[in-house]
């Protein structure tokens, strides 16, 4: 008998910002991204900018074809991207849609579906419409909900019957730390007060409980899901002060989940915003609307950090948007990202004993400098060990997860074919089975080439998971 069970969703994930390029074609307007050269470490300009990774990304608009057939090569089974908001409604607060971007998509899920191929889709993925952050503050501002509710109704009305899987907002709980990335909020991280971002988050949390009702009016067979950025918290000590520091802290992304789960604010979070004098506005809709609770829980899982309450130890590692402390016994990548596969088996545990809901892991893998050799036969290839060892570790003790009875439903490493990073805006952070030749430099063919690992997952996935012990 197999570890893992019967249609288990094996595949990949990536999200339109990052990979589809075409950044003004077919009537699409600006996203935030067009302006984020730098990704989340430098400045962002007024209009795109040459230099700005994203703007031809690894040209996906056009090459989608050749890689939805290279995934169906390896075998995938559910395919995650996302939509660009900017493509459908090119300012964000328009009544029409734009027919070219529908079109796209109503394309590459069909290629998708040739194949066998479900797709899971991301409606909002660090990629809102440049005008709604510039014009309305992004989702500091309640009107955000209505733009958005407007979006999801014409996305479900078109890809209805198309596409079973959603998720509402990528790593909804990272506005808190990345506010114009991840929440389209334009005014500068450091002028926001505790205030203002609990209160974007709330209406983000309100837009995805309407998501999750209108889907569930709209497709019946839709199954919706939220999307958390997990980071396991270890205590740095066994002080009981460290243990506490740890509850503090994942409370604070818990809550995300507790709210899309459980349909209510949790009684830690009231005490916070009680304790910090943050007062959170409801509408008087609202409590119902949060009622809407979600069929799935999503997460990305990179790497876990320590904390501790010793103020002399809080340092801050590098890490996947928040970070936190170091912990002594792990190494990390090459960004400094702290590899731990048990942490994987650790936070799968912990959902599913909070929540008892199918869980999905819609991100995982590594990041790192990849070097283009041939292979025996003169074709270029990566020799990626480091890969393949990075996603067997996680993917056995995935195997040990569902062994301790957690419902997994499925797998999506990241970044499937190298794309552009998120927070460095870098191509050479590269996390494909695939390798795209195009540098940072703007130099590279966009040819596609099979590295090591894509004939190791295709394995993985043939043998539905049973080549991962061998
Ligand atoms: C997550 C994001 C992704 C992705 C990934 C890897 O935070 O959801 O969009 O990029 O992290 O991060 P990076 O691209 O910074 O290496």
């Amino acid at each position: 008998m197999s570890r893992f069970p019967e249609g288990f969703l094996w595949g990949g994930a990536v999200a339109a910002n990052q990979c589809e390029g075409a950044y003004n074609e077919d009537g699409k307007g600006f996203s935030i991204q067009d302006v984020m050269p730098n990704g989340i470490r430098g400045p962002r300009t007024e209009m795109p900018t040459e230099d700005n990774m994203k703007l031809i990304g690894i040209d996906f608009y056009h090459r989608y074809k050749e890689d939805v057939r290279l995934f169906a090569e390896m075998g995938f089974k559910v395919f995650r991207t996302s939509i660009a908001w900017s493509r459908i409604f090119p300012h964000g607060d328009e009544q029409e849609p734009n027919e070219k971007g529908l079109q796209f998509y109503d394309d590459l899920f069909d290629e998708c579906h040739k194949y066998g191929i479900e797709p899971l889709v991301t409606i909002s993925h660090y990629e809102t419409p440049l005008y709604l952050a510039e014009k309305y503050n992004g989702w500091a501002n309640r009107k955000m909900i209505d733009f958005y509710e407007h979006y999801v109704r014409t996305i479900f009305a078109r890809y209805k019957g198309k596409v079973k899987y959603w998720l509402t907002f990528n790593e909804i709980n990272s506005v808190l730390h990345e506010p114009f990335m991840s929440g389209g909020i334009n005014t500068p991280k450091e002028e926001l007060s505790e205030q203002d971002l609990y209160q974007a988050v709330h209406h983000e949390l309100v837009a995805s409980a309407l998501a999750t009702k209108i889907a569930h009016e709209m497709m019946p067979e839709a199954k919706v899901g939220c999307m958390i950025l997990s980071m396991p918290t270890y205590p740095l000590s066994p002080d009981p002060d460290d243990v506490i520091e740890v509850m503090e802290s994942e409370h604070k992304n818990y809550f995300f989940g507790d709210v899309h789960v459980r349909g209510i604010y949790p009684g830690y979070m009231k005490r916070y915003f009680r304790e910090h004098d943050i007062q959170i506005h409801f509408e008087p809709e609202d409590e119902e609307i949060l009622k809407n609770t979600v069929d799935f829980v999503s997460f990305s899982y990179y790497m876990s950090v320590c904390a501790t309450a010793d103020p002399e130890k809080q340092i801050r590692g590098a890490g996947n948007l928040m970070g936190g402390v170091p912990n002594p016994t792990l190494k990390a990548s090459e960004w400094g990202w702290q590899i731990d596969a048990k942490g994987l088996r650790y936070v799968l545990n912990m959902f599913y004993d909070r929540y008892q809901k199918p869980l999905f892991i819609v991100e995982n893998g590594l990041g790192a400098v990849d070097v283009l050799v041939e292979d025996e036969q003169g074709n270029p290839t990566v020799e990626d060990g480091y890969r393949i060892e990075y996603l067997n570790d996680h993917l056995i003790q995935l195997s040990e997860a569902i062994e301790d009875g957690v419902e997994v439903m499925g797998y999506t490493t990241w970044g499937c074919i190298d794309l552009v990073s998120a927070s460095t805006a870098e191509l050479k952070k590269r996390y494909g089975f695939i390798y795209v030749d195009r540098n940072d430099d703007g130099t590279g063919t966009l040819e596609r080439y099979k590295k090591k690992s894509f004939y190791w997952y295709k394995k993985v996935i043939a043998t539905n998971g049973e080549s991962l012990f061998e």
